[in-house]
């Protein structure tokens, strides 16, 4: 089994480099925010308290994200490894997923974090919200988003850095690009399958 964080700030390309990264390994994709998302517009508890953070540009508690984790690890439990796209966002979220990777017998192999500068991400997102409908797309929701990635989930390179697991990448070029350095890493460690 091989698992892989994805990890960098909000528009920087992780959900983009995901569907290439899953479809050339063939790796469970696990997005805390396609998961979040999901239970928001199923209007289910968690969805409707998570919806109070995300609107805001706010990280969701750890212990709601946590949960969702685990039990979506469980369900594959035959996979080839996974994915993991915005998650861990906190310190004790990275301890937590070491806890529970080291329960099953497996670990973190790589983190992989994307670079982009922060007028571009701003461009990005502005660009995305133009057609995703996604109520944190705005502005002002975005400024805060940076702000909460700063303060809360930066920390969370040095802990794998402190791990000797994290290499930087620049997530500026095209799609493509960024896509060919990513699987340079990648390709120490697994063979792609298409
Ligand atoms: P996420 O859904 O994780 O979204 P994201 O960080 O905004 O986007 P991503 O980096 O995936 O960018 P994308 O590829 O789409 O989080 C949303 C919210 O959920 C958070 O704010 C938080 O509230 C909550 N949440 C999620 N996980 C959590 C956790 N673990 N703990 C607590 N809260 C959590 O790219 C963006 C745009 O750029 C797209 O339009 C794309 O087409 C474009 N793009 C991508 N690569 C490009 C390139 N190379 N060149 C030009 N454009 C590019």
């Amino acid at each position: 089994m091989f698992n892989l964080v994805l990890f960098g700030p909000p528009g920087s390309g992780k959900g983009t480099q995901s569907e290439n990264i899953v479809s050339t390994y063939n790796l469970e994709h696990i997005s805390t925010g396609d998961l979040l998302r999901d239970e928001v517009s199923r209007h289910t508890p968690l969805g409707t308290e998570a919806r109070k953070y995300m609107d805001q540009g706010m990280l969701v508690p750890d212990e709601v994200v946590i949960g969702m984790i685990s039990s979506r690890i469980d369900e594959k439990p035959n996979s080839r490894g996974f994915i993991f796209d915005g998650f861990p966002r906190t310190r004790p979220q990275a301890e937590a997923l070491d806890k529970l990777l080291e329960f099953k017998h497996t670990k973190i192999h790589l983190v992989l974090a994307l670079d982009v500068p922060e007028p571009e991400l701003i461009k990005r997102l502005l660009g995305r919200g133009e057609t995703s409908g996604r109520s944190d797309d705005t502005e002002e929701v975005i400024v805060k988003r940076i702000k909460e990635y700063n303060a809360k989930t930066q920390p969370v390179a040095s802990y794998y850095n402190e791990h000797g697991k994290l290499e930087r990448v620049t997530g500026n070029h095209t799609v493509a690009d960024t896509f060919k350095t990513l699987a340079k890493h990648i390709n120490k460690y697994l063979l792609p399958v298409t």
